[in-house]
């Protein structure tokens, strides 16, 4: 069993491990410890991460990024439909509002959903991890952003399970990294805690977080985002600079050239990374566009004042997850600036000034949520020792309840769980009813979510149950925040008063709530009270049966989707192999080619007649210039059969020159004893 943290990026990911020797970051089959976030589907295969990466030039639209940001995502929401600009594949609404992908793969027309594409990334990352471990895993800590929403949390879920892994929690990026941070943390101040700011800056967003730390655990205060402000944007300042300037200079409108604009992007993001080191830098792109070579220049101060307006927009985030934490900036002890688009020198200015410190960079940019995913992950797994360290998660949105229309009475507006509410966490809703009810979960204010999401999150339908005299009986109703951040009716039990006098009692009492339980990390699974067990009440005999629940959720994919998508994911599986499995034999082919030829004119040279030597000589060159001709795309057998003939001529010799040296090493052994 090994416990595993995946940092799935829009651009990179990383994968963590936990060892008895501490926390390693494993490295990819190019020995990176960054895969790029990448799906590409060549003719015949696929190609995942790096090796997609290498292919996204030849192939743009078939070679699918960012499919993090689409996850969850209505096809019309205008931050969508901007994104999808942007993206050289294609992309259609699907029947229920979502995104489809649509490209050309083995010669046909494909359609993906961002789920499926999220689920062969997610396969890769595993294969990779099975690879250097050397065993099976399934459990694992994945991180997300703070600011999904229920439903982009399910589809994560969903992806996991398509590529066969089991999260034992969706972690919020800034939460792993403050883990990370905090479980090594020893230096506290005197009195009271230590509060610390994480700013994480991604390809595609930014997010902040304000934790506070004790001897033994960590706190959650507040976590505030911007979904689209990241290193990607300050690439988009880039390229329209130069894509105008193009216009002008070259008359190209690259606009207009899916692959120009791909490489011109590309190409602004190399440009921006030299900036963060060099006062200016050169862009250089051959043949970019209609054969013309292009040629630009930047200084890193012309680049700041283009994006100055980006710039000024991270410190929205940072101040609003102050203000929500309750602190002030004299009260933090440290900032942390992580995440590989913060590498901007100044966004340092920024932040120094909105925080009026400098921030630290004492974390790994690029691998503390990948680190504290793991961490969390050997924390939750029942096999793995770790260190007592209690962990406390703030939820970003507040969620209501309402039932049959009404709002439940709980706090105003039927929320049942305010935004910044600890989670996991159990509340415990006491319901008088006489017949089968609904109760919906929504989001209670829609300005705390990403633009254009949906208040509805999910119904539940609790009941049937039977009861007498259709009078009220009282419904208890286990509501859960759990460690995805995913609301749900755990259970709902009837409760049977079993003294005389209670009937009519019931329906007196109002709808409440009775319980708010919230316990930090894996504790809050453990349900402290069982369904159809007698418990005594202010000496009432209570009888209690299990009520069936059934959940709705609005949107994302249903269990024979699933089912559907973890068949092709396995075809989709089976044809790289095939492919791969191919390559491997033709390679043997082809080596066993050159080997031979060398071996005739060393080892195998006085073992064969000259006839010999010319009949395989001749073949090998025959089989060599098949093998860049007709051969260089044949099928497994093809190969397979081609190697036997040739070692159907070249055994005898093998086997001559194997006897000799059989011979030889018997010699050698009589002389020695
Ligand atoms: P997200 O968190 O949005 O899902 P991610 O985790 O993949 O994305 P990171 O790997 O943290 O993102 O950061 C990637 C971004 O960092 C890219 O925009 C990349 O261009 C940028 N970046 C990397 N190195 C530098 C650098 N030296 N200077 C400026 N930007 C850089
Ligand atoms: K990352
Ligand atoms: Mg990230």
């Amino acid at each position: 069993m090994s416990v595993v943290g995946f940092d799935i990026g829009n651009e990179n990911c990383v994968i963590a491990v936990v060892k008895p020797s501490g926390i390693d970051v494993l490295l990819n089959d190019e020995s990176n410890r960054e895969t790029p976030a990448i799906v590409s589907f060549g003719e015949k295969q696929r190609f995942l991460g790096s090796a997609g990466a290498a292919s996204a030039t030849m192939n743009p639209r078939s070679t699918i990024s960012q499919v993090k940001r689409l996850i969850g995502r209505k096809f019309k929401e205008p931050a969508v439909q901007y994104d999808l600009r942007l993206f050289p594949f294609q992309t259609f609404e699907g029947p229920d509002g979502g995104i489809l992908i649509h490209l050309q793969y083995m010669g046909e027309p494909h359609t993906f959903t961002p789920v499926q594409i999220l689920a062969m990334l997610l396969a890769h990352l595993k294969q990779i991890t099975e690879k250097n471990l050397d065993m099976p895993i399934s459990d694992c800590v994945i991180g997300i952003p703070s600011y999904f929403t229920d439903l982009q949390r399910r589809e994560y879920l969903h992806a996991a399970e398509i590529a066969e892994l089991k999260p034992l929690r969706l972690m919020h990026d800034c939460t792993a990294t403050a883990l990370g941070y905090g479980i090594y943390k020893t230096d506290f101040p005197n009195a009271g805690p230590s509060y610390a700011v994480f700013v994480d800056i991604g390809h595609c967003d930014t997010q902040v977080a304000v934790a506070s730390f004790e001897h033994g655990h960590m706190k959650i205060l507040s976590h505030a985002f911007d979904g689209n402000l990241g290193g990607r944007d300050f690439d988009e300042v880039l390229f329209r600079y130069f894509a105008e300037q193009f216009k002008e200079k070259y008359n190209i409108d690259v606009y207009s050239n899916i692959r120009a604009s791909v490489r011109l992007r590309a190409a602004c993001e190399k440009l921006k990374k030299v900036l963060s080191a060099n006062p200016e830098a050169q862009l250089n792109i051959e043949c970019l566009m209609d054969e013309k070579d292009v040629k630009g220049f930047i200084k890193r101060e012309d680049f700041e004042k283009l994006s100055s307006y980006l710039l000024e927009r991270i410190s929205i985030p940072c101040r609003k997850a102050l203000a929500d934490s309750g602190l002030t900036v004299d009260n933090i002890h440290n900032v942390e600036l992580v995440g590989s688009g913060s590498r901007i020198p100044a966004i340092m200015r920024v932040l120094a000034s909105v925080f009026k410190r400098e921030p630290s960079r004492t974390l790994n940019a690029s691998e503390c949520v990948a680190r504290g995913c793991a961490l969390q992950c050997a924390m939750l797994s029942p096999v793995f020792r770790v260190r007592e360290y209690e962990l406390q998660d703030s939820f970003p949105f507040s969620i209501g309840f309402s039932s049959n229309e009404s709002p439940i009475c709980t706090l105003s507006n039927g929320v049942l769980f305010p935004r910044g509410h600890p989670f996991p966490s159990v509340k415990i809703l006491a319901l008088h009813r006489s017949n089968t009810f609904y109760l919906e979960a929504f989001y209670a204010d829609l300005n705390e979510l990403p633009p254009c999401t949906s208040p509805k999150i999910s119904s539940f339908t609790i009941g049937p149950f039977q009861v007498s005299h259709r009078e009220n009986v009282k419904i208890k109703v286990r509501v859960q925040l759990n460690l995805h951040g995913i609301v749900t009716v755990e259970s709902a039990s009837l409760m049977e008063d079993h003294r005389d006098d209670s009937r009519g009692n019931a329906h007196l009492t109002s709808d409440k709530m009775e319980t708010d339980k919230h316990k930090s990390s894996d504790a809050a699974y453990g349900a402290e009270d069982t369904a159809a067990a007698d418990v005594m009440k202010k000496g009432k005999a209570m009888r209690r049966k299990d009520v069936p629940v059934t959940e709705n959720v609005y949107g994302g994919m249903i269990k024979a989707e699933l089912s559907l998508a973890k068949e092709k994911e396995l075809q989709l599986v089976q044809q790289d192999i095939k492919i791969e499995q191919t390559k491997d034999k033709k390679n043997m082919l082809e080596s066993y080619v050159y080997d031979t030829r060398s071996k005739l004119l060393n080892s195998y040279r006085s073992f064969a007649t000259e006839s010999e030597k010319e009949g395989i000589s001749r073949n090998l060159q025959q089989t060599e210039e098949w093998l860049y001709d007709d051969g260089d795309d044949e099928s497994e057998n093809v190969y397979t059969e081609k190697l036997e003939d040739l070692k159907k001529l070249v055994d005898p010799i093998e086997n001559r020159y194997k006897d000799e040296e059989a011979r030889a090493e018997a010699t050698r052994g009589l002389l020695s004893c």
